[in-house]
């Protein structure tokens, strides 16, 4: 009775897969297979996908350097920038009320007051007051929307935004920003709006985001995803198939947009004006309210979710692969060199799945395309190679004479009868000892 209860809820989900491909034009790649009734049954259908994109925060480890230039310790009163006499802000770390700690540039915002990492102040200057903020995800991850800093005091003068590839070993500048760009990386200023298709990659340094005299009403720095990947999926990213075909054959595009790590180097705090107040230096700190980040785990196109375990992001690898990234063929899987998916062709792309080594007792034993009967056999119904006269093996690939007595190389192996015809068999009794052994020696260094 079991039996076609199974049946029936198999049906049901194939065609409850089917349905749910109606995918718009570009894909979404949310399904890494689903199961299609073919002329040979019931079987799976394999799909390039990837997980959800989702807030990156949530995950990360944040490292604020030097250690000790968090606010509050000793407690520190600050001073408003716009107004050197209103004194009134308090960073004590001893006093959770006015603790200014990195995690809450991640917490949930939308309360009132805002909730915010603070700095110490601007005390040894003219020193420069240097900062990084280092946020790490042990993962490789792939941002799908613009990287936002919220700054609750004035945005910073001088900052660089960087990015790191392999887990914060090297670090690539991914934006510069300051009031002026020629004087402090002596870089002309420009915007995203310059970039077009040949110069996304370029690295920019922008005054967008550092002007001072306004900053009570513009908090934010801002990097720019959403705008380059518009250069190839137009204004409204409508066209996200063309992004999806550069990014699947543009391996540097691609990586532009994967990271380990990113790192905030704040360079020079907002000072409002252009000489610094010597005599009051507790108007110039940074703090920090927000920083977001919105990406999805890298998963090589063969995982569609990706899940935080143990601290650690990790995709649910599909496809029989495996790895933090589903970056190798899983044991017993590696029956051809592993390769990501790829986005095409549109809608569900190529999974580009690892075959297992061996054929096991599979009722498809041969196919045209990755199982192919070697040596000269041929598929039979896909189900059996049948194989030249000399050739043995489910795929034909093994010589007829290593399953024989004696093996290849002995006296009733193929190859011996080579060389045992009764003309060699007279030549060598002639030519003695030293050639024998010659001959005998042949099919081995063949
Ligand atoms: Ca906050």
């Amino acid at each position: 009775m079991r039996f076609p209860l199974v049946l029936t809820l198999q049906a049901l989900w194939a065609s409850v897969c089917q349905t749910m491909q109606h995918y718009p034009a570009w894909g979404h790649y949310d399904v890494c297979k689903s199961q299609v009734y073919t002329d040979e049954g019931l079987t799976w259908d394999y799909m390039a996908c990837q997980p959800e994109a989702m807030d990156m925060t949530k995950y990360l480890k944040v490292t604020v350097d030097p250690p000790n230039i968090t606010c509050g310790d000793p407690p520190e009163t600050y001073c408003a920038l716009e107004n050197p006499y209103m004194c009134n802000n308090e960073c004590d770390a001893e006093n959770e009320d006015l603790a200014h700690p990195p995690e809450l540039m991640f917490d949930f915002e939308g309360r009132n007051p805002t909730t915010f990492w603070q700095s110490s102040s601007w005390k040894k200057y003219p020193k420069a007051l240097l900062v990084n903020i280092t946020l790490s995800w042990s993962k490789t991850i792939e941002l799908t929307d613009d990287i936002v800093v919220t700054f609750e005091s004035g945005r910073p003068e001088q900052m660089v935004l960087e990015k790191s590839l392999d887990y914060g070993k090297t670090w690539q500048p991914y934006q510069f920003y300051a009031t002026d760009c020629l004087d402090a990386f002596t870089m002309d200023a420009k915007t995203v709006q310059d970039l077009t298709q040949h110069t996304l990659l370029d690295i920019i340094c922008t005054e967008e985001y550092s002007r001072g005299y306004v900053w009570k009403y513009d908090k934010t720095v801002r990097f720019e995803i959403k705008d380059r990947f518009a250069l190839f999926a137009g204004p409204r990213l409508h066209n996200m198939a063309s992004l999806y075909g550069q990014l699947d054959t543009t391996k540097n595009l691609r990586d532009f947009f994967t990271i380990t790590d990113l790192r905030v180097r704040l360079l020079r705090p907002a000072t409002g004006a252009t000489m610094v107040d010597e005599n009051n230096l507790s108007r110039y700190f940074y703090a920090i309210s927000d920083i977001k980040v919105q990406g999805r785990c890298k998963c090589n196109l063969h995982a569609n979710s990706c899940v935080f375990d143990k601290e650690t992001l990790n995709c649910e690898c599909e496809h029989n692969t495996t790895g933090p990234d589903c970056g190798r063929c899983k044991r017993n899987y590696q029956g051809r060199t592993w390769s990501a998916g790829s986005y095409l062709p549109i809608p569900k792309g190529t999974a580009n799945t690892c075959i297992p080594n061996s054929i096991g007792p599979v009722t498809r034993v041969c196919d045209n395309e990755l199982l192919r009967c070697q040596n000269g056999g041929v598929c039979l119904n896909n189900l059996r190679c049948q194989c030249t006269a000399a050739f043995t093996g489910l795929l034909c690939e093994k010589p007829r004479c290593e399953s024989e007595l004696g093996g290849c190389g002995g006296p009733d192996s193929g190859q011996a009868a080579l060389s045992s015809t009764p003309l060699s068999t007279l030549l060598l009794l002639l030519l003695g000892s030293t050639l024998l052994r010659e001959a005998s020696y042949r099919p081995a260094l063949l």
